[in-house]
């Protein structure tokens, strides 16, 4: 484990067992048996060659509304836990899928106490892969919860794979009579629940008919009750009167995604619009949008109408343009407090060595640095990893005991032109790509 003398790398609580310590050993591995646990068929005639590199045991295929289907391999790690590989997503018609991620996992969660006096990575320096959680067949309805064999720890039905319903996917009125285009959408859901000290952490990722994909990680369990002693101002009392005072703390959880979109090269395109009030001889306001490409690693910096995208360098929709995925950031609290908790996102040079975006446990040399701003160091970007910084600042309230309700903190990848039109628009409407038709 490469701790350093700032950073704390003992055990959260009281409830961890001793295979938490161990640190640095990496180990993947899968189900015991596929006896009724592989979550998926094998995929549609025609597509034999679609996640041919993973086991059947290891593959995940969920055919969605419309006929969209999220078709990817998974592993475990007792480090970074759930690891998706090899994401394609194939629209509604398509004859072949869209490669969207090569690899898709957690970096890190970082807990840092207000009052200085604790400081967690819960991935690599507190236990979290080995904490994989036995589910109940009622926590994941409706879908299959798979058998992982957990080094040191055994077998843990802990991953569930299942469908759920998301809503309206669209709603248009038609232009005569009263005809109403809609649909009901569903989401592919691939969750794990893993222990860390009091806490569990519910890590789930989100894979709509629509090609949005979501990354959220719920935190629920217990408040640390040894740190029910914040009389300094930095807690919030929890028990009758001023008792029992929670210490606030940060959870900045870390996302590492490396795409390869269409199975090409990725560019970065950072996008910032301004406002210009409306000019005082009438007129409405003014807005330009600047398109920056992100050509050299960048820890960049969330800001109000700025917005960032993947874009394929090879692959293009049917209407010529270049296919591409936008991160969509949920509500965040950047924590100043360390070099890799100050920016948003991070685009650095893909690295073997580079995996944790903390405490990192890869073995980038004496001189390598382990956190993901040391790796922003102006290499330019040819093959970019993407990392995600989302950060929760936690003042406890009393509605946190017991248990305490899940507080989520996440973000989406939104395609941008991975089809011509929307992919889930409706026969009687498919010509209607471009300026519609407005009759004579
Ligand atoms: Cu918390």
């Amino acid at each position: 484990m490469s701790t350093q003398p700032h950073r704390r790398a003992r055990t959260r609580g009281a409830v961890l067992t001793a295979a938490a310590v161990l640190g640095a050993a990496t180990a993947t591995a899968g189900p015991a048996t596929s006896a009724g646990a592989a979550p998926t068929p094998p995929p549609p005639t025609g597509n034999r060659s679609v996640n041919a590199d993973c086991s059947a045991a290891y593959r995940i295929t969920q055919k969605l509304d419309g006929g969209a289907v999220w078709r990817m391999c998974w592993r475990y790690s007792t480090d970074a836990g759930l690891i998706l590989d090899k994401v394609t997503y194939q629209p509604p018609g398509a004859h072949a899928p869209v490669k969207v991620l090569k690899h898709a996992r957690l970096a890190q969660i970082h807990v840092p106490y207000d009052d200085g006096g604790a400081e967690y990575d819960d991935l690599t320096g507190a236990g979290f892969g080995w904490g994989l959680q036995n589910l109940k067949p009622a926590e994941c309805p409706g879908g299959t919860l798979t058998t992982v064999k957990v080094p040191e720890v055994g077998q843990v039905k802990g991953l569930c794979t299942t469908t759920r319903a998301r809503g309206h996917a669209y709603r248009m009125a038609a232009d005569s009579g009263s005809g109403v285009y809609q649909a009901q959408a569903k989401d592919l859901l691939v969750y794990t629940v893993n222990k860390v000290g009091w806490y569990e952490y519910i890590s789930e990722w989100r894979f709509s008919s629509d090609g949005t994909v979501g990354a959220n990680v719920g935190a629920t369990g217990s408040l640390s009750p040894v740190d029910y002693n914040a009389t300094d101002g930095r807690g919030w009392p929890i028990g009758k009167g001023a008792r029992s005072y929670a210490t606030s703390h940060a959870h900045n959880v870390f996302w590492k995604l490396d795409f390869g979109l269409d199975g090409g090269k990725d560019r970065i395109e950072q996008f910032d619009s301004t406002v210009t009030a409306p000019p005082a001889g009438g007129g409405g306001p003014t807005v330009k949008t600047k398109r920056t490409p992100v050509t050299k690693e960048l820890a960049g910096d969330a800001k109000n109408m700025r917005w960032w995208r993947v874009v394929s360098g090879t692959g293009k929709n049917a209407d010529g343009h270049a296919r591409s995925y936008e991160i969509v950031p949920g509500h965040t609290n950047t924590h100043a407090g360390r070099g890799f908790t100050r920016h948003d996102v991070y685009f650095t040079q893909a690295r073997a060595c580079e995996q944790f975006a903390s405490n990192n446990i890869g073995d980038c040399g004496p001189r390598g640095g382990d956190s993901v701003d040391k790796w922003v160091n102006g290499e330019t970007l040819t093959t970019p990893s993407v990392w995600v910084n989302i950060g929760f600042h936690h003042i406890a309230r009393d509605e946190d005991q017991q248990p305490m309700p899940v507080h989520w903190q996440g973000f989406q990848l939104a395609p941008r032109d991975v089809t011509a039109m929307n992919p889930l628009t409706p026969s009687e409407l498919a010509s209607q790509n471009g300026q519609p038709d407005l009759g004579s």
